[in-house]
């Protein structure tokens, strides 16, 4: 029996992430495939909910230790991922540790040491990035209150990113530009992985091995 397919959504801030994965799940179970939507952060486990605080300007940490919640946070669903990709489930996921490296490396982190918490995780089959410049970004009701929706941070975070893409082939990092209509935006991604329906033979691989 095949795996289920691990697909990543990533982006900037406003770049319409929850908006597309809550489609693409929609689109799956409408297709009768059974999918998992998970959310990074996650701030409903006690890493969680310190990282919500942070991110809510509640608390203070060093960007190291803030670097490290975040990876600890999908460490701890990383069995549970591996799980329901065994048992068949596609699992979507808004944000992964793409946003971890990125993020931290725009406060100035190095990047290197920003990917090695997070050495060995599940890696994504595919990877969505979610493209829009953090001006168009802006004209989507503004950004928040929490503390990256920042335009400077937007900024330096997208051109991470793009350095990141630059690791990957074609297949593995999908740049999107999701600076149009949402249905144009649903349409493109659907196109890159209604493949995945089907599921996926080859082995799960592990991220930055
Ligand atoms: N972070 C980190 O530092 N390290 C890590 O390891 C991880 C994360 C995992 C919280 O993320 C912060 O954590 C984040 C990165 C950091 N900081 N920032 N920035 P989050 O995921 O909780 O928050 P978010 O990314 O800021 O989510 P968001 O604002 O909800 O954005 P979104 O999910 O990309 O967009 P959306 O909710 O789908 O859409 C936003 C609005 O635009 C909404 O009104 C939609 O109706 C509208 N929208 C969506 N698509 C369109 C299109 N195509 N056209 C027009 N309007 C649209």
């Amino acid at each position: 029996m095949p795996r289920g397919a691990f697909i990543a959504v990533e982006g900037l801030d406003r770049s319409g992430k929850t908006t597309q994965v809550t489609n693409l799940e929609t689109r799956f179970q409408a297709a009768g495939i059974d999918v998992k939507l998970l959310k990074f952060p996650d701030r409903t486990t006690a890493i969680g909910k310190m990282i919500d605080a942070y991110l809510r300007s509640q608390s203070e940490l060093d960007d190291h230790a803030i670097h490290l919640l975040f990876s600890a946070n999908r460490w701890e669903l990383a069995t549970t991922i591996e799980r329901l990709l065994n048992e068949g489930t596609i699992v979507v996921c808004d944000r992964y540790a793409f946003s971890g490296v990125a993020f931290s490396a725009a406060k100035g982190l190095d990047l290197d040491w920003c990917r090695s918490p997070d050495v060995s995780l599940p890696a994504p089959d595919v990877t969505l990035f979610l493209d829009i410049s953090p001006e168009k970004a802006r004209e989507r009701g503004g950004y928040g209150e929490e503390r990256y929706e920042k335009e400077e941070l937007q900024r330096k975070v997208r051109t991470i990113f793009s350095k990141i893409s630059g690791e990957f082939s074609a297949e593995k990092w999908v740049t999107v530009d999701a600076g149009r209509s949402q249905e144009d935006v649903a349409a493109d991604v659907w196109s890159f992985v209604e493949g995945f329906a089907a599921g996926v033979h080859s082995p799960l691989q592990r991220l930055w091995t």
